[in-house]
């Protein structure tokens, strides 16, 4: 069956929390579709923070719920009253932005922060108001006035709770804890290559809607179809028609719903442009639900494999891509403004590119709707990245739910093309069952997409690269990693390394690279200067060119990040230094490197 209803998945969420329920977690409610498109009250800005170690703001709620916990956000009453802290006389953090880069003692903290603030609300008696978090890293917990509103767990994906019974008309306030305690059957687990930035890392705001109201809707090219657009809507408290409109095609059609709210949509769009990176067209659609009526700009192309090829709206395409993290240029810490996404995906632009892997987890909103406007096609993933815990049912439903969550915000972004399992996963039975329950996951949301998932690979001969990953069968592009020049031998050995598969499908190399510190010159074999980078870069392009089932290249990366493994001094200083372009927005010699390459390949496809 074509275009399933989103899996919204309580279930999982309910036995995935590690901290032990005494009591039922309040789940968040379903995600409302493009809450950037609604009228929204913001609670970003200035929120009061205290940081707690020892978590005992959290030992206080969950076993003597006193009337002094940090939740209520008391205030003594009387002189004798006790109570040991005071949201209003402490330090403040701005949000969005993570906690470390905005304070120094805050830098390396790794634990519980408490965020309070509080607004002003005109109540409306006809609405129903939700609370949204963009994002959290990594466990959060939400009260309104005191009352527990939702708990979540997963640092990159969106979610909201309905407040409606506990928001009042006049002054409220929330509180809001974040852990971003790392743990080894989290995902991601303990250890990765970037930093554990903690806190409301992306948006927070109110979203009032009418009782009845349009939840979510998915709207795409029918798969093999270029004409034919497919999807459906949910509408959430009730049953009620939705037309849905695109006024440039002359399209207006009305959706009945059934008893859940879902309705399927079938539409014939005629004289259709489609969304490509040369034409990234967007159209106004309307999906008018009596009272609630959402407008949003989709776009609409078709993606697909055919052998070895990638076929983007019916024709091959080579994806001239890179790699970029959530990093903010220019500033460091998180990223989460347009301003950022149009800093980094303008680079892409530059290099000559036409796509960019998103690594290694989704990134906010602003980054996919930047992509769709400016046309660059996206690789989005999930952090399932290393040394999982694979055999755990727990560590698998949060998974599944992340990836549930990441396809239910950006399913009707044109601009993602791809949804990525995982990064660099080695090979077991367990991980197999594992990654084959999120290929399932993922196939049965959204079957417009291409499944991928970055690969390790290995030396069947002395000169020959391997990619025999079993999970490859399961796969409809193959991604791998390797760093010839980096980690394992010398640049020039890449001249003659030839690659093999068993599989018929299309190869992307979504990362090879090599450090250099911007700035630092020397020959082409002294490693960090932008000459060895440079160098690395020049043979892999040899080799590249030589792969006939390559069909795009995703290099790592595009802008040095930060990451608590990278310690060493003056060189590093905290960064992976494998940037085409420094933290302070200053490209490197191997920049210019792919910029040609892409140039060269553009003009040949
Ligand atoms: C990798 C990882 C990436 C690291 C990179 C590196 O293979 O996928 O997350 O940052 O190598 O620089 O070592």
């Amino acid at each position: 069956m074509r275009h399933l209803p989103p899996f919204i998945s309580l279930v999982f969420l309910a036995t995935i929390f590690t901290v032990g329920a005494a009591s039922a977690e309040p789940q968040p409610s379903p995600l409302i579709a493009s809450i950037e498109n609604r009228k929204t009250i913001s609670l970003n800005g200035t929120w009061h923070y205290i940081a707690d170690p020892y978590d005992n703001g959290y030992y206080d709620y969950r076993h003597h719920p006193r009337k002094d916990g940090y939740f209520l956000n008391a205030q003594p009453k009387s002189p004798q009253d006790l109570i040991e802290y005071n949201f209003e006389k402490s330090d403040t953090l701005q949000v969005p932005g993570d906690w470390n880069s905005q304070r120094k003692e805050l830098f390396m903290y790794e634990g519980t922060v408490w965020y309070e603030r509080s607004f002003l609300y005109h109540k409306p008696a006809d609405k129903r108001t939700f609370l949204s978090v963009g994002a959290a890293n990594y466990e959060s917990r939400v009260w309104v006035n005191g009352t527990e509103v939702c708990a979540h767990i997963g640092g990159f994906t969106s979610y909201n709770c309905e407040i409606t019974d506990a928001v009042k008309d006049g002054d409220n306030f929330v509180v809001i804890y974040v852990n971003d305690n790392r743990h080894a059957d989290a995902v991601p687990t303990v250890n990765t290559d970037w930093w554990n930035y903690g806190g409301l890392t992306r948006d927070v705001e109110l979203v009032e809607v009418p009782k009845v109201f349009l939840q979510d809707y998915f709207l795409q090219l029918q798969k093999g179809s270029q004409s034919e657009l497919a999807g459906w809507v949910k509408v959430d408290g009730g049953s009620r028609p939705v037309t849905v409109r695109i006024p440039e095609l002359h399209i207006e059609k009305q959706i009945q719903t059934d008893a859940n709210g879902y309705g399927r949509i079938v539409l014939t769009a005629a004289g259709l442009t489609l969304w490509s990176p040369d034409t990234p067209k967007l159209y106004d659609v309307e999906f008018d639900a009596g009272d609630d009526v959402v407008h949003d700009q989709i776009g609409f192309r078709t993606i697909e494999v055919r052998g070895q090829d990638i076929l983007l709206n019916g024709k091959p395409i080579f994806l001239r891509g890179v790699s970029v993290h959530e990093e903010a240029p220019y500033r460091s810490g998180r990223a989460f403004s347009t301003d950022d996404a149009r800093t980094l995906l303008g680079w892409v632009k530059e290099m000559n590119g036409n796509y960019v892997r998103l690594a290694h987890y989704p990134h906010n909103r602003n980054m996919t709707r930047m992509a769709d406007r400016m046309g660059l096609l996206v690789w989005s993933e999930i952090p399932v990245y290393w040394t999982i815990d694979w055999s755990n049912p727990a560590t698998l439903a949060n998974a599944k739910n992340q990836l549930t969550e990441e396809i239910t915000r950006d399913k009707n972004r044109a601009a993602i093309i791809i949804w990525s399992m995982g990064n660099e996963t080695p090979i077991s039975d367990p991980r197999m069952a594992f990654m084959r329950e999120l290929v399932k996951t993922a196939r049965g949301l959204d079957p417009t997409r291409l499944i991928s998932a970055a690969l390790e690979t290995h030396y069947s001969e002395p000169n020959v690269k391997m990619i025999d990953d079993p999970l490859g069968a399961d796969l409809d592009v193959i991604g791998c990693n390797e760093y010839v020049g980096w980690y394992e031998r010398k640049a020039e050995d890449a001249d003659h390394i030839t690659w093999r598969t068993p599989y018929d499908k299309p190869l992307i190399m979504t990362e090879f690279g090599a450090d250099a510190e911007f700035g630092l010159h020397g020959s082409p074999d002294q490693r960090w200067t932008e000459e060895f980078q440079e160098n690395v870069y020049r043979h892999q392009i040899v080799m590249l060119n030589k792969i006939p089932f390559l069909r795009g290249t995703t290099p790592w990366i595009l802008m040095d990040f930060r990451s608590p493994r990278r310690v060493l001094p003056v060189v590093q200083d905290f960064y992976n230094r494998k940037g085409l372009i420094s933290d302070r927005g200053q490209k490197k010699k191997a920049f210019y490197v792919m910029q040609e390459f892409y140039k060269e390949k553009s003009s040949s496809h």
